[in-house]
């Protein structure tokens, strides 16, 4: 494999730092061509000094100078502002775009990844919720792979690899359950972000923590999986399967059915998106079959866990819905954090959004910015603090 140039949108977050851990462990792989972050500008330096970018980007610009002036012995291009972000996905010199925004603000550099015709290792799952069917269309026009880093899709492309030909019966993603497996609706009523925020199996990051504990985050990945493996709804299942060693299923239709298992360490998933179709020997920790002496399956409760119920209603409707679930829950989850509404008027939130807002049947990309701007500005107005 030659070595691959990475540009890490949203280097400073989770997904982000651990992607450069992958690096560093295979420096003659790949190396660091962009590195951008939100805010975080004092860890950015630090990454750049580290991993000698071509170019980095800061999107809060009032902190340009700071970065710039961090950097001014080197020959690192310094840029700010998010329209940067947006520009730079277009540098003729990166090989793969590593997409690890969080939220609806994947969409748009994504979309510009996809017209310069670089692969991309998605991680940033939202931006196949608001807009799979653009998204997807507009990779297969201009021949760009997409890659998931989702572990659950990670798990179900590894699945696939070779089984072009196999007609697929169903796929199963697997669920941890998060934090409150098992509790009923009045043990939720009084949840706190601090219980919300303290996952089970994995570190992320706090609103796919949060996602998690819902089950959001579940229903999210229904629908990425819609987009990413061309499926129906309808063939899309979800378990509980709180041991988090398996990552998922595929059924064929012959009754064989293929899982991929690892440990809940996203450096895996991450570093075969990198590689692929290459697997590269790694020096993370490895699975141990006995540590886990027994697997257990449960069926997800609906009836309490309900967004991820409304995820499956977003998609049967389709249209612009899944983008006001997903606009709705993003900021139904930053007022949880702040301590505004309770765990369990983030589902009724969401709910309430799903039917309110116009709907459109076949949406053209401003209907997404415009569907996803008017459900963001007025429930931010509603439930965020000013
Ligand atoms: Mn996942």
């Amino acid at each position: 494999m030659e070595q691959k140039r990475v540009a890490i949108i949203g280097s400073t977050g989770s997904i982000g730092k651990q992607t450069l851990e992958v690096i560093e462990h295979h420096k003659n792989k790949f190396s660091v061509e962009v590195l951008t972050a939100n805010k975080q500008a004092d860890l950015l330096i630090e990454q750049a000094l580290k991993f000698d970018p071509n170019a980095v980007v800061i999107a809060d610009k009032s902190q340009y100078i700071k970065v710039k002036e961090a950097l001014s012995k080197t020959d690192i291009k310094v840029f700010a502002g998010q329209e940067s972000i947006e520009d730079i996905v277009q540098m003729e010199t990166i090989d793969i775009v590593l997409m690890a925004l969080v939220g609806f603000a994947g969409l748009k550099p994504t979309l510009k990844a996809i017209e310069a015709g670089s692969p991309i290792a998605l991680s940033n799952k939202e931006t196949l919720v608001v807009a799979g069917e653009l998204v997807t269309r507009l990779a297969q026009e201009n021949n760009v792979p997409i890659i998931p880093v989702d572990s659950e899709h990670s798990a179900i492309f590894q699945c696939l690899a070779g089984e072009y030909y196999s007609p697929i019966e169903k796929i199963i993603l697997t669920a941890s359950g998060g934090p409150f497996r098992g509790k009923n609706k009045d043990e939720l009523k009084k949840v706190t972000p601090e219980q919300a925020l303290r996952h089970p199996n994995w570190t992320m990051g706090k609103k796919v923590t949060i996602d998690s504990a819902t089950l959001m985050n579940k229903g999210l990945e229904v629908i990425e999986a819609r987009w990413l493996f061309g499926l129906d709804a309808k063939k899309i299942e979800t378990v509980v399967h709180p041991q988090s060693a398996i990552h998922s299923f595929v059924e064929f239709e012959d009754g064989s059915l293929k899982a991929q298992l690892g440990l809940a360490d996203m450096r895996l998933p991450i570093q075969y998106a990198l590689s692929y179709p290459e697997r590269l020997k790694s020096n993370f920790p490895k699975f141990n079959i006995y540590d886990y002496p027994s697997f257990t399956f449960e069926k997800p409760d609906f009836e309490v866990f309900k967004c991820l119920n409304l995820a499956y209603q977003a998609l049967e409707k389709g249209g612009n819905i899944p983008t006001i679930m997903n606009a709705a829950n993003e900021i139904a989850v930053e007022s949880f954090l702040e301590g505004r509404i309770s765990f369990l008027d983030i589902a009724q939130k969401i709910e309430m959004a799903m039917n309110k807002y116009n709907f459109i049947a076949k949406p053209d990309v401003n209907n997404y910015f415009e569907t996803d701007k008017e459900v963001r500005e007025e429930l931010s107005s509603l439930l965020l603090k000013k």
